[in-house]
């Protein structure tokens, strides 16, 4: 490629493996934040430099810097934590952080507001708790996340135990992160290397998968690499293989867009490591690295062709894929309340809405799962749809659970409706710098209104799933939502219909640009017919498109084989 390099690619290639000066900004008392290169090179340690945006103007009136803080993300595979962890990460919200705690919808943990004579010492807790950050953001490897859903309980271990080992195999190898955030000691003389990524990393973002079918709680086709276990007999013969998925987009930009994953091929366990570190490898080499806007995986197989990329992929590895194998999945949410796996063990699945732990009363999420922490002698496991599961509860234990969980306000599940449990929203204001709406924080303005409309047209148990984003790059997955809304401007949202239940086939615009008015507008009449003239079973987004509201695709890019 003959292009000039991005900015980034010149700051990683000096950076010395992602040390930059951030001990030198971090120690700088005059300032509240750190210079902008060590920011960029701080998201490859777990944290983002943000401001509070609800606090700009008025800081600058007073001639103040902005408030600045820093967002934590934890590097958590598969989400699962144990008890003495979530006490640990409980600490830390509330001695450093903004006394919240935020599920995302990658199955982790964010801390917001954590000043930043309080970064280190918040991410050496993170570590002392037997966790890290390193890779929860940066191009590389993301926080690999796998099916949570306990039906599959069985199924769930063990794809679980592969997503621990991805996560592993395939994290930056810098001693930088031990360097600065753990006070490890400077190994003098020694060779320190990246051999996956190299000085210069990946051009962009990297995310991997894991879903079990019939459940795709975690929106498989969303992922740079989904794999989608196949069991047969009981038990895990392999993965199917997803390359390309990805939903940022910019308004305005057609050259910019959601993707599904396409399905390449089948592998065996065994073989999975060295086909994710060779997947990344091509990406690493044919990835764009002048225009960041073109640099997620899905542009390089749309620019060099999905079989070109298969070529490739086979030749690295020395072996052929084999054919894909046939699977179906049912739906993409969680399914609430408790259920009993196959071992005899409980797992009860909570609704937590837009993913944020706190104390806001009437209701004390955060102190009621600290309670819940303390006594609960399993693991928790956190979704890609915000929410949280108690897992492995003794029967014997249930009643005390289910008495801290209704004393809290946590068991919102039992009477919410259908689109509540269903909705996703991502932060987006205060702390996204790049948000151009509300996001999390007008899910709880917007959901009563749709609410309303559809109690009129006896839907309010319809699991419609409605997705947020306060911006166009997706964090809410909102391209995968029968209802969805992409901020605009303040108070101004794109309005987003027809995606499927299953996360097998994207939206399309409906209404540009409308108001909250403009929404309820668009929106009520389809409820309406919906009401009428649906059939057996039929859900929102499908029926959007059988009834014509909105045109039939061109094609339905990924159809589950059967
Ligand atoms: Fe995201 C950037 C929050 C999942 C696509 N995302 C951001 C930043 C860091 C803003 C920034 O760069 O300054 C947001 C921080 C906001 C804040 O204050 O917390 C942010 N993203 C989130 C989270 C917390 C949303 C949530 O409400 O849960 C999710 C954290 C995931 C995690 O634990 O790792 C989150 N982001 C996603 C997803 C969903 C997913 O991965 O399943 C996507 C779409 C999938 C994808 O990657 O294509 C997503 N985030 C983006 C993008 C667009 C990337 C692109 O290819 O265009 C950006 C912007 C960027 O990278 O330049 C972004
Ligand atoms: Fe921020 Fe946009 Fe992501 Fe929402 S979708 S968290 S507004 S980057």
């Amino acid at each position: 490629m003959t292009a000039t390099l991005s900015d980034l690619e010149r700051i990683k290639a000096g950076s010395r493996l992602l040390r930059g000066t951030i001990v030198e900004g971090l120690a700088d008392p005059v300032t509240g934040a750190i210079s902008d290169e060590d920011n960029k090179l701080l998201k490859f340690h777990g944290s983002y430099q943000q401001d509070d945006r609800d606090l700009r103007d008025e800081r600058r009136r007073q001639k103040l810097e902005p408030a600045y803080s820093f967002l934590i993300r934890a590097r958590l595979p598969g989400g699962v934590i144990t008890s003495a962890q979530w006490l640990a990460f409980d600490a830390i919200a509330r001695e450093y952080a903004n006394g919240t705690l935020r599920i995302t919808t990658r199955q982790t943990f964010q801390w917001h507001g954590v000043r930043k004579p309080h970064l280190k010492p918040a991410i050496a807790a993170i570590n002392h708790a037997m966790a890290s950050t390193i890779a929860a953001c940066g191009d590389v490897n993301r926080n690999v996340v796998c099916a949570a859903n306990p039906e599959q309980s069985a199924a769930h271990g063990e794809v679980h135990a592969w997503a621990v080992r991805l996560s592993d195999h395939l994290r930056p190898r810098t001693r930088s992160y031990g360097e600065i955030w753990l006070d490890d000691e400077l190994v003098v003389g020694t060779e320190e290397s990246e051999p996956l990524y190299g000085a210069t990393y990946l051009p962009r973002k990297f995310k991997i998968g894991l879903a079990v079918p019939p459940v795709n709680d975690i929106d498989v086709f969303a992922q740079d690499l989904g794999l989608i276990a196949i069991i047969q007999d009981g038990a895990l013969a392999g993965f199917n293989v997803a390359v390309g998925g990805g939903m940022g987009a910019s308004h305005g930009d057609a050259s910019t867009y959601p993707r599904l994953g396409d399905v390449i091929g089948f592998v065996t366990p065994e073989r999975v490591l060295e086909l994710a570190e060779n997947v990344i490898a091509i990406q690493r080499d044919w990835g764009d690295r002048a225009e960041r806007k073109h640099a997620r995986l899905k542009y390089t197989l749309d620019r060099r062709g999905v079989g070109a990329f298969v070529a490739e992929l086979e030749s690295r590895l020395g072996f052929a894929l084999e054919s894909k194998r046939p699977f179906a999945f049912e739906h993409s949410g969680d399914r609430y309340g408790w259920i009993e796996d196959h071992a005899g063990r409980w797992h009860l699945t909570l609704h937590i809405e837009s993913g944020r732990l706190a104390d806001t009363p009437p209701r004390s999420l955060l102190s009621g799962m600290r309670e819940i922490a303390n006594a609960h002698r399993g693991d928790f496991r956190l979704t890609c749809n915000q929410n949280l599961i108690i897992a492995n509860v003794a029967a014997t234990d249930r009643a005390a659970i289910d008495a801290l969980v209704q004393r809290h306000g946590l068991d919102g599940y039992r009477r919410q409706s259908g689109i509540r449990r269903h909705a996703l929203a991502c932060v987006a204001l205060p702390t996204c710098g790049l948000a151009m709406a509300e996001s999390e924080r007008y899910l709880p303005d917007l959901l009563p209104k749709l609410e309303a409309l559809l109690d009129r047209r006896g839907l309010l148990d319809a699991p419609i799933l409605l997705r947020l984003s306060g911006c166009p790059n997706g964090c809410a997955r909102p391209y995968l939502g029968e209802i969805a809304l992409i901020g605009k401007a303040p108070g101004r949202y794109n309005l987003m219909l027809g995606a499927d239940h299953r996360g097998q086939r994207l939206n399309r615009l409906y209404r540009e640009n409308v108001d909250e008015d403009g929404i309820l507008a668009a929106i009520e009449p389809l409820f309406a017919r919906y009401a009428a003239e649906r059939v057996a079973d039929e859900r929102f987004g499908d029926f959007l498109l059988r009834s014509g509201v909105l045109p039939a695709p061109r094609t339905i890019p990924v159809e589950a084989i059967a």
